[in-house]
């Protein structure tokens, strides 16, 4: 069965997965230590991944996740996220539009979208999204097809001004920055490198975690 919606506990400390940032680390070991210094949800994002290697290593993070009470969330792929009954899927713009995306992973499935710019803020207001994701807020390498807008601290306080979602920040978030995107009155942050290529992904977890509080 999956964890519902109902049971995220905010401010979130949002990990998101890139294999390939680990230091050449396992995944699952990195994933470990993170939730170990307070991370509260996991995105699988997998972006050169087979569809078979994507599904083996989002299960093999299920297994481990799952007694923890910890949601797993898939990025952009619904037919995974349903196959292997993530608690959900994170969605960006050009993906399966939201309506559809809802209508078949059911009411009780988490479904995070992307929103890269403030008409897509505006826009999401019609949509009963778990959460926005609003990025990249800093210059960040590890996306690199985005539109070349980014948020900053002050874009991020107009988010909160305008949009009735909860807001997670992501895009370049790291422990010099993360109080000050904190006090935005965002609901969470979002962090890739920070975590997975830190030299200790618990050290560093716990630190963004003090931030947040
Ligand atoms: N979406 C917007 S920015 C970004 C994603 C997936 C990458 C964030 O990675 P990092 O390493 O935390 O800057
Ligand atoms: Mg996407």
């Amino acid at each position: 069965m999956r964890a519902t919606k109902k049971e995220l506990t905010y401010p979130l400390l949002y990990l998101v997965t890139d294999r390939d940032l680990a230091l050449g680390r396992p995944l699952l070991d990195v994933i470990a230590r993170a939730v170990e210094g307070g991370v509260n949800i996991v995105q699988v994002r997998e972006k050169s991944l087979s569809t078979r290697a994507f599904i083996e290593e989002a299960v093999a993070i299920q297994k481990y996740l799952k007694p923890k009470g910890i949601p797993l969330l898939i990025n952009d792929r619904v037919d995974v996220a349903l196959a292997i009954e993530a608690d959900g899927v994170h969605i960006g713009q050009s993906d399966m539009p939201y309506p559809l995306a809802r209508k078949l992973m059911g009411n009780e499935a988490i479904i995070g979208l992307s929103v890269d710019t403030y008409e897509e803020l505006l826009e999401a207001e019609a949509f009963d999204v778990d959460y926005l994701g609003i990025g990249p807020v800093f210059p960040t390498t590890t996306k690199t097809d985005h539109k070349g807008f980014l948020w900053g601290v002050e874009g991020l306080r107009w988010a909160r001004e305008h949009s009735r979602h909860r807001l997670i920040a992501i895009g370049g978030i790291n422990e010099a920055n993360a109080s000050a995107v904190a006090k935005t009155g965002v609901d969470g942050i979002a962090v890739v490198s920070a975590i997975v290529s830190a030299e200790d992904p618990r050290e560093s977890a716990y630190q963004l975690r003090q931030a947040l509080s």
